[in-house]
């Protein structure tokens, strides 16, 4: 039986996860989860944007560091759907030191170093929702039946 609240996150492949060509990879993983995309795009961070999305690190050691590098080239920023999404996406990204994280995660699998760390995912609903209204507009959202929701 289907449990858990219908959520949306967003998901960014950072900028190396663009430059190094795994944007499939990274969003396969998450699809093959039957998460749905609903809004998707490639689109460059500017550096208002970047200092919005990343507020709460500010006056931290790491955080000019986190800003360059977001903004360094585009990312693909998509919001996906589905029970528990938030959770369930951070789960799959693995811990945020990809040489601490699991094996088998996003992170875990593909990446070495912290600050390019391939992805970045909403933590809270609250983060989902001010993350999400500041990468789309609503009629950049698209409706549709996914094959095999019945199992989802
Ligand atoms: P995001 O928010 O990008 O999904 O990452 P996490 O939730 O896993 O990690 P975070 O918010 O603590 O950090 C955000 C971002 O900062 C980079 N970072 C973090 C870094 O470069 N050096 C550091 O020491 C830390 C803690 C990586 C992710």
């Amino acid at each position: 039986m289907a449990e858990g609240t219908v959520e949306r996150t967003l998901v960014l492949v950072k900028p190396d996860g663009v430059r190094r060509g795994l944007i499939g990879e990274i969003l396969g993983r998450l699809e093959r989860k039957q998460l749905r995309v609903v809004a998707a795009k490639l689109t460059s961070v500017s550096s208002v944007t970047a200092e919005t999305h990343y507020a709460e690190h500010k006056g931290k050691p790491f955080y000019p560091g986190l800003v360059t590098h977001i903004t360094s080239a585009p990312v693909f920023a998509v919001v996906l759907e589905g029970r528990s999404a938030i959770s369930v996406v951070r789960l799959i990204t693995g811990a945020t030191n990809p040489q601490t994280a699991a094996p088998g995660t996003i992170r875990g699998d593909l990446a070495l170093a912290v600050t390019p760390n391939l992805i970045h995912a909403s933590d809270s609903p609250a983060s989902a929702a001010r993350e999400i209204a500041l990468f789309f507009q609503p009629s950049e959202f698209s409706e549709y039946d996914r094959v095999g929701s019945e199992y989802a």
